[in-house]
């Protein structure tokens, strides 16, 4: 087979007609306002809420800060039990807090962090958990809340995947005390950079807009160190022209993920990540297992031999953040303590998935990997 004259990357961002882009440019450049609560925040902040069927959503400049900013919000110290198969940004948002993150194992199917381990790790200084719902797979949120409930500590989701994930019909953000949702380019939904926190709790709302804008309350008064954390009308534009294609997006997503489907669902050494009935798909990340014994090779090989095929799938998230040099000192960050997410990090692989990806090439990275199989 022949490698792919141009490099199929594990995604695209979404790009709408440049017409309609510069239609919104020449309003902004018209107004002169281009950050700072302008209009076109103003407009998405309340498009997100309907979108994403929650109560209060505040818009960030990217999900990292937004993250930083709900841990602060919170008034969280101490220590915060997380995940560390995940993306940096989430045990960075606690470090940057001044808080110590405790990993805890996930769950062999889920992927998310596994609730039956958290309770022998809460200790008096534990004042959340940081569950992500890795891949926009939910975690078990249910379970999550009954220990948050037992120990009067807070939850906090990264959604950062979960862009239009619902269980059981229900928003993704409306679980945990806050949750946040990135907008990078490289998510379903995306303003370029860009994100935002949902929360139940509307009392929130000042405090977390406070702390986005320096802490700054009037022209005469700063009531608290905030940071930048503004999304800005540009930003903005862009993501509520993005919502316009969204559904076309999901659909195209849809397909393609169903010709992966179709085409790997036989091949032993290939586990598929399945999303229960009761959970509306966010479409963000294709993601297979590749069970070393039973394919022949393993998921690395069968990385590097993409590659040479000119397909860029990625090991998402290896390395584990437990494994990172800044963290793994920390007696939780024991790969003893962290079979599951030591196993589970070594097969996953995320496959190309975007909506201009033809079907004609997904079929093709299928059968270059059926071809891998030893
Ligand atoms: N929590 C979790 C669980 C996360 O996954 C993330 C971000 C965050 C928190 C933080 O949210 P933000 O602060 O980013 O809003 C990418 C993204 O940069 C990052 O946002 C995302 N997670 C992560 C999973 O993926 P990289 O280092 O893999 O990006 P990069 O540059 O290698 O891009 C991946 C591929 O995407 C490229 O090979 C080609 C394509 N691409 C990328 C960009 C930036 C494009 O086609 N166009 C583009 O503009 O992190």
């Amino acid at each position: 087979m022949k490698p792919f004259d141009e490099p199929i990357y594990v995604t695209r961002p979404l790009l709408p007609d440049l017409k309609e882009v510069y239609h919104e440019l020449e309003k902004i450049w018209a107004s002169k306002w281009l950050t700072n609560n302008g209009p076109e925040h103003q407009i998405l902040e309340g498009e997100i809420r309907r979108r994403l069927n929650v109560s209060n959503v505040s818009l960030f400049n990217n999900g990292t800060i937004a993250l930083l900013v709900a841990v602060n919000s919170l008034k969280l110290k101490g220590e915060v039990i997380t995940t560390p198969f995940t993306f940096p940004a989430t045990p960075h948002a606690l470090f940057w807090n001044g808080i110590t993150p405790v990993f805890c194992d996930i769950d062999e199917k889920s992927m998310t962090i596994d609730p039956d381990k958290i309770e022998r790790i809460v200790t008096p200084r534990t004042t959340a958990i940081l569950g992500v719902h890795v891949f926009g797979t939910p975690c078990h949120i249910e379970k999550i809340q009954e220990i948050a409930n037992r120990y009067g500590i807070k939850v906090i989701y990264d959604a950062a995947h979960a862009f239009d994930t619902e269980v059981d019909g229900t928003g993704i953000g409306n679980f945990g005390d806050i949750s946040m949702f990135s907008f990078h380019a490289t998510k379903l939904f995306h303003t370029a950079e860009g994100g935002a926190l949902t929360y139940k709790d509307a009392a929130l709302k000042g405090r977390i807009d406070l702390l986005k804008n320096f802490g700054i309350k009037s022209e005469d008064e700063v009531v608290m160190p905030g940071i930048n954390g503004k999304m800005n009308e540009i930003q903005a534009a862009l993501g509520l022209i993005n919502l316009r294609y969204l559904e076309a997006e999901r659909g195209k997503r849809k397909r393609i993920i169903d010709t992966y489907k179709h085409c790997l669902l036989d091949v032993d050494g290939i586990r598929l990540n399945e999303l229960p009935n009761s959970v509306r798909n966010s479409y963000q990340y294709f993601v297979i297992r590749i069970e070393q014994e039973r394919f022949g090779i393993s998921r690395d090989e069968v990385c590097k031999r993409l590659r040479e095929y000119n397909v860029h799938a990625r090991k998402y998230f290896y390395p584990l953040c437990s494994d990172y040099p800044c963290y793994k000192n920390l007696p939780s960050a024991d790969p003893a303590n962290l079979p599951v997410a030591k196993k589970v990090v070594s097969e996953v692989l995320c496959l190309p998935l975007y909506g201009e990806l033809a079907t004609a090439s997904v079929e093709r990275i299928c059968e270059i990997i059926r071809s891998l199989r030893g």
